[in-house]
């Protein structure tokens, strides 16, 4: 009975007061992997626990928010770089990595931006600027950039968005130039969703980031965002299948944003948590044994702080810890591939 309670107490600790050496960011040292989450910079700030795992368990860092258009441009005239500043200092000073997220997006653009009147050549100057001032303050600390994210609309067809109306479809190929004129070290992504296993999407990327290379655009990645549910979860054979056809570009591939949502799977909610712990375990396992295969990163990683429930209107448990801290059937899971493959 006594040691029965005290089983429930322990396990009821949060996950950094129990003795552990393996994490994922040790396992992912030995396989020379990027293993990354993205960072919500005000739980960086307020939440002592979520920057001790997020220090312990990950090599890389994404800013959620941060280095978007809106808050790091918001006047002509005037960049804000406190909360890119900051995210930038945590990761240098615990030896992380940093992916840098995003140049060119249709969203999070600021009412400067979107309610101008502006000429090609004025919006031309404009992202130019961004880019340069953006990628260069942070030029040799950024390992690898989101140039450009979910440029990609159907097959043999771009997203309508103010950069294709206003500049034309070449904004994509000076987005990338300008960057890597930047910082000629970072490795230059497109990333975008819906495009990880086989299909008319992926179909569309794939010849899209072609046709960027014979024109000798300098890109170097194709980011794989896997925001997904246990109800439709990605075919492992498909992912790795693609990931090939990309290697066969010379490309490398990333998952950038991975989630798994469950509130719309069937069983208890211990079945939904096992059936959330396949997909990520069986992302990684598609990730570690493709040679271009080089960082896997969540989008956030504990479900106290995730962008699911607001967007989908719902309760969810996306991630691989739980709001505790606590390591879920995920995390486990992602340990297990570290260690077994
Ligand atoms: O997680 C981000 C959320 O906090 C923002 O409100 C949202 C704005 O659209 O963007 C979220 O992140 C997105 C990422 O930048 C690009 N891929 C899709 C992600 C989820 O929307």
């Amino acid at each position: 009975m006594l040691l029965a309670l005290i089983a429930g107490v322990i396990a009821s600790l949060p996950a950094m007061t129990q003795p552990s050496e393996i994490t994922l960011r040790s396992l992912a040292q030995q396989h020379e992997i990027n293993i990354g989450a993205a960072v919500s910079i005000g739980a960086l700030r307020k939440d002592s626990t979520y920057r001790e795992v997020l220090a312990r368990e990950f090599n890389t860092v994404t800013p959620e928010n941060v280095m978007k258009f809106e808050p790091i441009h918001p006047e002509r005239d005037r960049y804000n770089f406190t909360d890119a500043d900051e995210l930038v200092a945590f990761a240098n000073a615990h030896q992380m990595q940093l992916r840098g997220h995003t140049l060119v997006w249709h969203q999070q653009l600021p009412d400067w931006l979107t309610a101008g009147e502006w000429t090609q050549a004025e919006l031309m100057d404009i992202l130019q600027q961004h880019i340069y001032t953006l990628v260069g303050r942070y030029r040799g600390q950024i390992a690898a950039w989101d140039v450009v994210n979910e440029a990609v609309g159907g097959k043999d067809s771009l997203r309508k968005n103010i950069w294709l109306e206003k500049i034309g479809s070449d904004y994509i190929d000076l987005a990338f130039r300008w960057a890597h004129e930047a910082d000629p070290q970072a490795k230059l992504f497109y990333n975008d969703y819906g495009g990880e296993g086989l299909g008319e999407k992926s179909d569309a990327i794939f010849a899209f980031v072609k046709e960027l290379q014979q024109r000798r655009v300098p890109i170097h990645g194709v980011g794989f965002q896997m925001h997904k549910t246990i109800k439709n979860p990605p075919l492992p054979e498909e992912v790795a299948e693609n990931m090939k056809r990309l290697n066969e570009l010379g490309l490398e591939v990333q998952i950038t944003e991975m989630d798994v949502q469950i509130h719309n799977g069937t069983g208890t909610r211990d079945e939904r948590l096992v059936a959330q712990a396949k997909v990520y375990r069986d992302m990684l396992g598609v990730c570690l044994e493709a040679s271009n295969c080089t960082a896997f990163v969540t989008w956030g990683f504990t479900d106290k702080y995730t962008w699911i429930p607001g967007f989908v209107g719902q309760p969810d448990e996306p991630l691989i810890f739980d709001e505790s801290y606590r390591p879920k059937p995920a995390y486990n899971a992602l340990v297990d591939v570290l260690k077994n493959s």
